[in-house]
């Protein structure tokens, strides 16, 4: 898969590319990303990319022409149309079918705005997809892309070794992870549950399976796998 990212603040986005799944991923050539500056399509000398809102109110408004001129261009460069995403609060929200749908695509181009709106021509104009990634006030739209771009990565052919995709497959059933523990067997007076310490290998998977349904009851109590009976 190749990711586009187009921001104000491109630079944002190398640390967390670079480590971990992502970073991997990348290394074994499984994804490219490049990151883009809109500031870069502009042509005044003080490299403006947004204005006040025609009709008054508060903030600025992300211009067309730059955002038009490096979409564009990105794309002039692209072997296939990307699928145009556009990060935003009045997006469709991000929840793991939707992360399926994006990592089924081979070219995503990630449209962020940082502090201010979006110029709606930018909408009627390029026709994007439009994500939020929850219920929330961000500062901008990168924050989201970085969500966006790991949680697609992970579900790349390859991207996560034979332990990581276990983890995967248990998370797709619907309910949440069971409590685990590593040594010492007792911290500051808590102790590890007897059966984790049993050995007991049928009883250890008995106890996970209750906690996990039990967790999934308590805590989020909206998840469909939380109304299964029993
Ligand atoms: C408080 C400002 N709001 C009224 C003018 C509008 C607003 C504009 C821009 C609110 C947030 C933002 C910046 N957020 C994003 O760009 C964003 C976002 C989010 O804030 N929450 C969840 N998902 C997303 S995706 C992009």
């Amino acid at each position: 898969m190749h990711i586009d990212i187009l921001s104000l603040f491109p630079e944002v986005f190398e640390p967390m590319l670079s480590t971990s799944i992502i970073g991997r991923a990348r290394d074994n050539g499984l994804l490219t990303v490049a990151c883009t500056n809109y500031r870069d399509y502009t042509h005044d000398v003080h490299r403006t990319v947004d204005d006040k809102p025609y009709g008054g109110g508060p903030g600025m408004v992300l211009k067309c022409e730059p955002v038009f001129a490096a979409v564009r261009d990105v794309e002039s460069r692209a072997a296939v149309p990307p699928l145009r995403i556009l990060l935003t609060p009045q997006g469709r929200r991000l929840d793991q079918p939707l992360v399926k749908e994006l990592a089924a695509a081979q070219t995503l181009l990630l449209i962020c705005g940082h502090y201010e709106g979006f110029d709606e021509r930018i909408r009627l104009g390029l026709k994007p997809l439009e994500v939020s990634i929850g219920d929330y006030v961000l500062s901008g739209g990168e924050a989201a892309a970085m969500v966006l771009v790991d949680t697609v990565t992970r579900l790349l052919p390859g991207a996560l070794g034979a332990e990581e995709s276990v983890e995967e497959e248990s998370f797709t059933d619907g309910l949440l992870e069971y409590p685990q523990y590593t040594r010492p067997a007792e911290f500051e007076g808590m102790r590890v549950p007897d059966v984790l310490v049993s050995g007991h290998h049928a009883e250890v998977a008995r106890w996970r399976a209750e906690q996990r349904r039990l967790r999934t009851r308590e805590r989020r109590p909206d998840l469909p796998a939380a109304r299964q009976d029993g």
